[in-house]
């Protein structure tokens, strides 16, 4: 069965946003807020489990026993703390400090000629997608994809699989005709969840995590310049190509 689209992550996905992205948002929002929360490299890690800003800041204050858990105005002020962390997140952007992960640009340049359609579905904010791919693709590249699920447009954030069924609805498409793109176990977890057979690009803080169900797991798409170690291991070639998502698709299904 030939594949009509390809629904791609974006966090951890496309980039690595999370530490050096927003992360740091997140730390320059605390900072200019006034509030001594700090988030380094390793209790974010822990965090990432919670999918959603606003949801990860909640968690935070309750789980790590932050005085403002009794704030009344909580739920208002986590709201005001991630519009500024959005706009911290976007600037950062704009100053080019996340570059798309290895091989991505090739692997949506070889999609689109093959003529697979593409969306998004993604738990973050919809103006960090569009300024993650004006910054690294030009402003056209919005336009290569057909739906781009993102943020509070669905009740329940990843791991549920509603910005997958969202996006599937809305190119009124099989899961079975279609590949998600993931690098983490929330992300797996939902595009399974939606029945989409899934490929993983693992990132530093989800190496470990559990992707027995992949359809293929790989340490990144890889390109000539940065080639994928997995791909050279399993199949002796330099990277991921649209005709090696056909072939192990065929096989998974
Ligand atoms: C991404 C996330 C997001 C970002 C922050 O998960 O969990 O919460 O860390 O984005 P996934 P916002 O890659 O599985 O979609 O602050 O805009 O929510
Ligand atoms: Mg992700």
């Amino acid at each position: 069965m030939t594949i009509q689209a390809y629904i791609f992550d974006v966090d951890g996905t496309l980039a690595d946003t999370e530490r050096d992205g927003h992360r740091v948002a997140f730390n320059q929002a605390f900072a200019e807020a006034g509030l001594d929360w700090h988030w380094d490299e390793q209790t974010y890690g822990h965090l990432l489990s919670v999918t959603g800003g606003k949801e990860r800041m909640k968690f935070y204050v309750e789980h790590y026993d932050k005085p403002e858990k009794d704030d009344p105005d909580l739920e208002q002020k986590v709201r005001e703390l991630h519009a500024l962390k959005t706009e911290k997140y976007v600037e950062l952007l704009g100053n080019n400090a996340i570059p798309l992960r290895p091989g991505v640009k090739r692997l949506l340049a070889e999609a689109r000629a093959a003529g697979i359609r593409l969306a998004i579905a993604t738990t973050t904010t919809p103006q960090n997608v569009t300024a993650l791919l004006e910054n690294a693709l030009g402003s056209e590249s919005l336009g290569w994809f057909e739906v781009i699920g993102a943020g509070d447009i669905v009740p329940a954030k990843k791991p549920a699989p509603d910005i997958y069924d969202y996006v599937l609805k809305e190119m009124q498409l099989d899961a079975s005709d279609c590949v998600a793109f993931e690098d983490s176990l929330n992300g797996i977890r939902s595009s399974l969840a939606a029945k989409l057979p899934t490929v993983i690009t693992y990132n530093g803080y989800t190496r470990a995590d559990d992707f027995s169900a992949a359809m293929l797991t790989l340490d990144r798409f890889g390109d000539q310049e940065r080639p994928s170690e997995s791909m050279q291991q399993q199949f002796d070639k330099c990277c991921l190509q649209v005709e090696d998502i056909q072939k192990r698709h065929d096989e998974f299904l």
